[in-house]
């Protein structure tokens, strides 16, 4: 562990007056397998935000520069333990073997990105700000109560913490001594809504104190700070401990979502500064530090993973057209007369 900025954990250097530090307990394959999934992340987010330009997927929430928060955590779980992700966390499946096409369903709009949470022990995505977080909370304590050795990850943002749903969620897990991780990913922006207009508290962190759980606060564009981090959190739970949260702080490098304009609020030089130090870039660098990377295998992990998103796309693309009858489906047993007629219009004119 580093010295860092405030109280921030850090163990990338910088190459420079920055030492690099270590995190005992990798071998260089896991070095690999991390990058691995950071580029698979990267690449799946770069080329979303080309496929909803050629009009390929719908609006899509990118999440360039998150990819170190996000592989990071998962890779401090074991298979068994269950990830509660919002739609930041979108294509946080990849990591768990999902198939790139279902992802990519899911931003189409197509019922094949519905994937069975079980399968691969990912929940479904949660676009109503915070809401993973009381489902994730639940999950871990009816396991604990059925004896299982599972512990539950849950990811949300700065301002899903002026939530109710966190308020009830992280409550509920101090108490109950939950398995389970908050995992705030700091990004220092909800929409156009800067952290200080989110919050008087001094550090997101500072809000665990109020729920008697631990709380820390690492470099999201760390990798390794932040799978360190979780990795204590995962064996906390697993003792018996209880929750940890955790909060990784970034800032936001890119828009929102594809809908999203930040030119007319956010610093655009802060912004070039996080670019130019993103966390791919800062592990990618490490790695070659360290003798575990060369310009060869950094070149076919790149291939490989767009080799994949080649092939989820054209998979994707390859379902054949959602009935949109089913947009009425799931919801009501006995669907009220309203909605029956509005599914009745809306077949009426797609049938044309
Ligand atoms: C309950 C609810 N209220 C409002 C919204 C609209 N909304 C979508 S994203 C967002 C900002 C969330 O910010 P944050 O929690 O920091 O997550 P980030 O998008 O930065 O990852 C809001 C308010 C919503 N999706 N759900
Ligand atoms: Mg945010």
């Amino acid at each position: 562990m580093l010295p860092a900025e405030g109280d921030l954990r850090r163990v990338i250097g910088d190459g420079d007056a920055i030492p690099d530090g270590e995190v005992a307990g990798l071998a260089p394959k896991d070095h690999l397998a991390l990058y691995q999934h950071l580029v698979l992340l990267r690449t799946y987010d770069e080329r979303s935000v080309v496929y909803h330009r050629q009009g390929r997927i719908g609006t899509y929430a990118i999440f360039w520069n998150h990819e170190a928060m996000q592989a990071g955590a998962v890779f401090a779980l074991e298979d068994r333990d269950w990830i509660f992700p919002a739609y930041r966390e979108s294509a946080i499946g990849l990591l768990r073997g999902m198939p790139v096409s279902t992802v990519l369903s899911w931003w189409r709009g197509h019922p094949a990105g519905w994937w069975n949470p079980a399968e691969f022990n990912v929940a479904s995505i949660c676009v109503p700000i915070a809401t993973q977080i009381p489902h994730a909370v639940g999950f871990a304590w009816g396991s604990a109560l059925k004896g299982e050795d599972r512990v539950a990850l849950t990811l949300f943002g700065d301002g899903a913490t002026s939530e109710g749903a966190f308020h009830e969620g992280a409550t509920f897990a101090g108490v109950m001594k939950a398995p389970v991780v908050l995992f705030c990913n700091n990004n220092q922006w909800a929409i156009s809504t800067p952290l200080w207009q989110q919050t008087a508290a001094p550090t997101l962190a500072d809000k665990a104190i109020g729920y008697g759980i631990p709380g820390l606060r690492v470099d999201g564009c760390d990798v390794l700070a932040v799978y360190e981090a979780t990795r204590d959190a995962v064996l906390r739970a697993r003792a018996g401990d209880g929750p940890t949260f955790i909060e990784a702080v970034s800032y936001r490098a890119a828009p929102h979502a594809t809908a999203d304009d930040p030119s007319v609020y956010i610093d655009a030089d802060r912004v070039e500064e996080e670019r130019e130090n993103e966390c791919v870039g800062r592990y990618e660098r490490y790695l070659r530090r360290i003798g575990v990377l060369d310009d060869e295998l950094v070149e076919s992990v790149k291939a490989d993973a767009l080799e994949r998103m080649r092939e989820g796309i054209a998979a994707a693309e390859a379902e054949p057209p959602a009935d949109p009858a089913l947009v009425f489906e799931h919801a009501y047993a006995d669907p009220p007369p309203s909605l029956l007629a509005e599914r009745d219009e809306l077949m009426r004119i797609h049938r044309g």
